[in-house]
């Protein structure tokens, strides 16, 4: 007969006591180094506790539901003799797990197969060790407290099926990951449509309620409509934003004397209306920008019509609608039907030939503030325009530097279609046409 040895919770890192949430044996099993025995339950996830010696269980100490620290001990035990090795697993119908009280048998108790007979040593090799040296402490790592939260039999489930337990949202008590999340996160998974992005690397999934008080708010239509797209222009096209700078202090003075005047025929007369047809000018300079890429990948489309779609922000999301034919109206009537189609947009009142046939788009965040950013291109257009804030800015004039009103400007372009000689060619035009008011009137 083997020696009596006791098993005691090893070191559970930070803890002072965790709960048993489930015992995996019972008096008369046979097990071998590293089986299970018991598994331990943090404030959010679990642990399970391996045996530092083989042999026939004895005396289980603990339940389901019992608070452990430390030292505590968990069962007696009849180690096998020296030199006997580890047990021969019982045949697969008898199970050697007991079925914890409040969980349903998941699946059949796994068990290891038994060790293999060792080789004979190659001659001249160093004599094998009789038997392993003797374990003195169970050995478990309290850093697995970190892992997904889910019974050992569900990990198991999720490690023979693939998946990624840390991307689960679990339902059961404390979030704890069931058998059928796991079945519902593949049903998900292999019913999504081949969406753009597939293959790209998932975005953890995380329970926000184990930090703290969440509120989970419904996206508007318009939001769920545009995340999508903006996706697939994020992920399809190469995007890099040229960022410039345009001395406006003349422009700004002209807006300024001709504010009044707009006011009076009801036009709201902003920069915006003096930069949409600054744009049009440069984008006949460089035609690339006021393309798109034809479907053949072989040609491109150069459109000789001038469209501008401009960014409005809505209670609902943003919506970009669109301005046709900039190129054959005044800046004033730019101005006028800038704020009659914001107006609509906000309202929720676009018709749809409002919202299509944009050549090329602006986003302007001038009237909210910041500074340079990266504005995402309305594809398949190959190229976007961010303005930011307009602010007083010291500049170098030869001798002295002088109050000069700066305008930022972020250009973000399809690296496949414009080349960054031509983006800041582009925006270095465009910025000389904005501080030079006469080129604009010309
Ligand atoms: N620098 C300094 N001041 C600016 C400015 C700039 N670049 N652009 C606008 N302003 C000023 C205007 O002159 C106006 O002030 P005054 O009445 O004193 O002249 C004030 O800001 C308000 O302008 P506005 O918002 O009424 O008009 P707009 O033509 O500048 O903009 C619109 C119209 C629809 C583009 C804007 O209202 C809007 O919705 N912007 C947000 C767009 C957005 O969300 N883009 C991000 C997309 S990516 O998520």
């Amino acid at each position: 007969m083997g020696e009596v040895k006791d098993v005691v919770v090893p070191d559970i890192g930070d803890f002072d006591e965790v709960d048993v949430i489930e015992v995996l044996v019972a008096s008369g099993d046979t097990v071998a180094v590293e089986d299970s025995l018991i598994t331990l339950e943090s404030d959010k996830a679990t642990m399970d506790v391996p045996t530092p010696f083989a042999g026939t269980i004895r005396d289980v100490k603990v339940k389901a539901g019992d608070k452990v620290g430390e030292g505590a001990l968990i069962l007696t035990l009849e180690a096998a003799e020296q030199g006997e090795g580890p047990p021969p697993a019982p045949p697969p119908s008898e199970s050697v797990r007991a079925t914890p009280p409040e969980t349903p048998p998941e699946e059949p108790a796994e068990l290891e197969p038994p060790s293999p007979e060792p080789a004979a040593p190659e001659p001249g090799s160093p004599p094998a060790p009789s038997s392993p040296p003797p374990m003195a402490e169970p050995v478990v790592d309290p850093s697995a407290f970190n892992k997904a939260y889910a019974s050992p039999a569900v990990r198991r489930f999720g490690r023979e099926l693939g998946v990624d337990l840390t991307r689960v949202r679990g339902t059961g008590r404390k979030s704890r990951i069931l058998k059928e999340d796991v079945q519902g996160y593949i049903k998900r998974a292999l019913s999504e449509p081949a969406a753009v992005g597939a293959g790209l690397p998932e975005v953890p999934q995380i329970d926000f309620s184990r930090f703290g008080e969440i509120e989970r708010v419904a996206r508007t239509r318009i939001q769920k409509i545009s995340g999508p797209r903006l996706h697939a222009s994020w992920v399809n096209l190469p995007h890099v934003t040229q960022n410039d700078e345009a001395d406006i202090t003349e422009l700004e003075e002209f807006r300024k004397e001709q504010k009044p005047a707009a006011k009076e025929q009801g036009i709201s007369l902003t920069p915006l209306a003096f930069i949409m047809k600054a744009v049009v000018m440069s984008l006949k300079e460089f035609p690339v920008l006021n393309s798109s890429l034809d479907k053949d990948d072989e040609h491109l489309v150069l459109k000789r019509y001038y469209h501008l779609g401009f960014a409005v922000d809505t209670t609902g999301g943003l919506v970009v609608p669109v301005i046709k034919d900039v190129d054959r109206k005044g800046i004033l009537e730019v101005a006028r039907e800038l704020g009659e189609i914001s107006g609509a947009a906000r309202e929720g009142k676009l018709k749809p030939d409002q919202i299509q046939g944009a050549s090329f788009t602006i986003s302007s965040l001038g009237s909210i503030g910041g500074s340079y950013f990266t504005p995402i291109i309305n594809a398949p257009e190959v190229a976007i325009l961010g303005v930011a804030r307009a602010r007083m800015k010291p500049v170098w004039q030869g001798s002295e530097f002088v109050p000069r009103l700066i305008l930022p400007l972020s250009l973000s372009y399809d690296h496949r279609v414009v080349d960054g000689a031509m983006a800041v060619r582009f925006t270095t035009y465009l910025a000389r046409l904005l501080s030079d008011i006469r080129r604009l009137a010309l």
